[in-house]
C-alpha cells in the first residue's frame, strides 16, 4: 500500500521550517526606548537616538544560547524613525548621534544573525506618524522604497512582519491630525506583497490574516487548545474586526495553510521601560507561555526589548538562561525512547508505516493506518513506575492536518485511568498531565478528517 494522499492544504516548504523553528524572537527597539513610550507620535528628534553601549552580539548570543532560531526586528515603528539610513527620508539613524550618523542597526543585526547562524525577519510598520504624506498615494510609493531597499541590501529575510495597528493621530510632518485609512484597500497588500516576492521568494509573511503565518488574536502567546493551521482567507483582512476568535483557532476546512504566530513580550510592554524592570516575566510564566504557544502547535514569537544602554537588560538576560534551563529539565529526557510501542493498527501492515516511526527521529518517517481507519491508540510502556508530566505529539503536517480529538489515559494498578482530553494536534501538541505515576500510557485518537498520519511520540 502507497503512502497516504494529502487531506487539505498543505504548508509550502518555506511555512514548513518556519513551523520547525518553533522559538523566535522580536526586537522592539527605537526612539520609544529613549522616551519611555509605546507609540511615538512622530515628532520624535532623531537625536534622541544614542544607545551608549549597543552590542548586538550580545542579543545575538543570549538568543542562540538559549534556542531562538530566528529574530524579527522592528525596523520602522509606528512613530516612523527608520533604523538604518534610508535613501527617502531624514527622519533616521544618519541623523542621531549614534555612531556619529554612520550607524545602520538593520546591518549590525542582520550580520550578527549571520555570524551567529539565526534567521533575520523585518517588521516595517505600515502606519507612520512622521510622513507628511501618510494616507495620499505618494506615501505607498515610500513604504515600497524602504522595503526596497531592505530587500535588497541586507541579505535573506526570512519573515515580514505587518502590523495591523493603522492610522489615527499622529505629527504627520506638522499636521497634527487624525487620519483615517481604509486598511483593506489603502496598501494594495496583493501589490506590495507581489513587489517583495520579486526581490525574494520565500518570504513569510505575517499580518492578522497571513498569507504566510498569522496572528492569534491575542497578545499573550495564547494559541487555541484547538488550533487548525488552516484557515479561509478571503473572509478576513488586516485590521477587520471580530476576527480575533477564527485567528486563535483557525478553521477545520479552512482553504489555506495560515499557521498561527504566537506573540508576546518578556515585558508588559513591547518597548523597553525601566519601571518594568521587576515586571520581567519568571522563567516559569516562560514555560507557560511555551506550553500555550509551541505546545499548541503555533511557533513563538517572544519580545525582548533592549535598553536604552543597547543591551538586553540583565534581569531578561538571566530569566530566558533560567527558562531555557527549565525547558531542558522538563523536556530533556524522553521516556518514550527505548520504552515498547504499540498500535491499533499499521497501514498496509507495512514496516514503514509501522509504530517505529513514532520514535526513530526521521523527519520523513510516520506511523499511519488503512484510509478511513480514523481512530486509533498508541500504547506506551514504560518499564517502569515513572514521573510523567507530559505528553508530546506530533502530526506529519506535509500530509495536511487531520486529528480532531484524542486523549490521554495512564495505568493505575491495572486500570486505565484518563488523565487529559483534547483536540488538535498539527505541528506540535504538549498535553500537561499532572504529573502522575505510572508505567503505561496510553493515547486514543478518537476523531480525525481522515487515516491517521502521526510523525512523533515522547512522553516526559
Ligand atoms: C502592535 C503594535 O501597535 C505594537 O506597538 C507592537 O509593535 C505589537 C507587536 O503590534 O500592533
Amino acid at each position: 500500500m502507497d503512502a497516504p494522499e494529502a487531506v487539505g492544504p498543505v504548508p509550502s516548504p518555506e511555512q514548513l521550517a518556519w513551523h520547525e523553528m518553533e522559538q523566535n524572537a522580536f526586537i522592539h527597539f527605537t526612539i520609544n526606548t529613549f522616551t519611555d513610550k509605546e507609540w511615538g507620535f512622530g515628532d520624535e528628534s532623531p537625536e534622541l537616538f544614542d544607545p551608549s553601549e549597543l552590542n548586538v552580539e550580545q542579543w545575538v548570543s543570549v538568543l542562540k544560547e538559549t534556542g531562538f532560531k530566528g529574530v524579527i526586528l522592528t525596523a520602522k515603528h509606528h512613530d516612523g524613525f527608520s533604523l538604518w539610513p534610508s535613501e527617502y527620508t531624514e527622519h533616521d539613524i544618519a541623523n542621531s548621534p549614534y555612531k556619529n550618523g554612520k550607524g545602520d542597526l538593520v546591518r549590525e543585526l542582520s550580520d550578527a544573525c549571520k555570524k551567529y547562524g539565526l534567521k533575520f525577519g523585518i517588521y516595517l510598520s505600515p502606519w507612520d506618524r512622521n510622513r507628511a504624506d501618510y494616507g495620499t498615494e505618494s506615501y505607498i510609493s515610500y513604504y515600497r522604497n524602504q522595503l526596497r531597499e531592505l530587500f535588497t541590501n541586507y541579505g535573506d529575510v526570512f519573515e515580514m512582519w505587518f502590523d495591523g495597528a493603522n492610522g489615527g493621530d499622529g505629527y504627520y510632518a506638522g499636521a497634527n491630525e487624525t487620519r483615517r485609512i481604509d486598511g483593506s484597500t489603502y496598501y494594495d497588500w496583493p501589490a506590495t506583497l507581489d513587489l517583495v516576492r520579486s526581490m525574494q521568494e520565500g518570504v513569510i509573511f505575517f499580518s492578522d490574516a497571513g498569507p504566510g503565518v498569522r496572528w492569534g488574536g491575542n497578545e499573550r502567546a495564547e494559541a487555541g487548545e484547538t488550533n487548525w493551521a488552516t484557515i479561509t482567507t478571503d473572509t478576513l483582512y488586516a485590521g477587520k474586526a471580530g476576527i480575533e476568535g477564527i485567528l486563535n483557532t483557525g478553521s477545520e476546512d479552512g482553504e489555506s495553510w495560515v499557521p498561527l504566530e504566537a506573540n508576546t513580550s518578556i515585558r508588559p510592554g513591547w518597548f523597553y521601560h525601566e519601571k518594568e524592570d521587576s515586571l520581567v516575566k519568571t522563567p516559569e510564566e516562560l514555560l507557560d507561555v511555551y506550553l500555550t504557544s509551541v505546545g499548541r502547535g503555533s511557533t513563538l514569537l517572544l519580545n525582548i526589548p533592549p535598553d536604552r544602554r543597547g543591551l538586553f537588560h540583565e534581569n531578561d538576560v538571566e530569566s530566558l538562561r533560567a527558562w531555557s534551563a527549565l525547558l531542558e529539565q522538563e523536556f530533556g529526557t524522553d521516556l518514550a525512547k527505548g520504552a515498547d510501542i504499540t498500535v491499533s493498527s499499521t497501514r498496509g501492515e507495512r514496516d514503514e508505516f509501522s509504530a517505529a516511526s513514532l520514535m526513530d527521529n526521521n523527519p520523513e518517517s510516520y506511523w499511519a493506518t488503512d484510509d478511513g481507519v480514523t481512530t486509533g491508540t498508541i500504547e506506551i510502556d514504560l518499564g517502569k513506575v515513572e514521573t510523567v508530566k507530559y505528553v508530546m505529539l506530533q502530526e506529519y503536517i506535509k500530509l495536511g492536518q487531520r486529528v480532531r480529538s484524542f486523549k490521554v489515559s495512564v495505568n493505575k494498578e491495572g486500570k486505565w485511568e484518563k488523565v487529559a482530553d483534547a483536540t488538535t494536534i498539527g505541528y506540535k501538541r504538549i498535553l500537561e498531565l499532572g504529573p502522575v505515576e505510572t508505567d503505561k500510557v496510553r493515547i486514543e485518537i478518537t476523531d480525525s478528517k481522515a487515516g491517521l498520519v502521526i510523525k512523533s511520540v515522547s512522553v516526559f
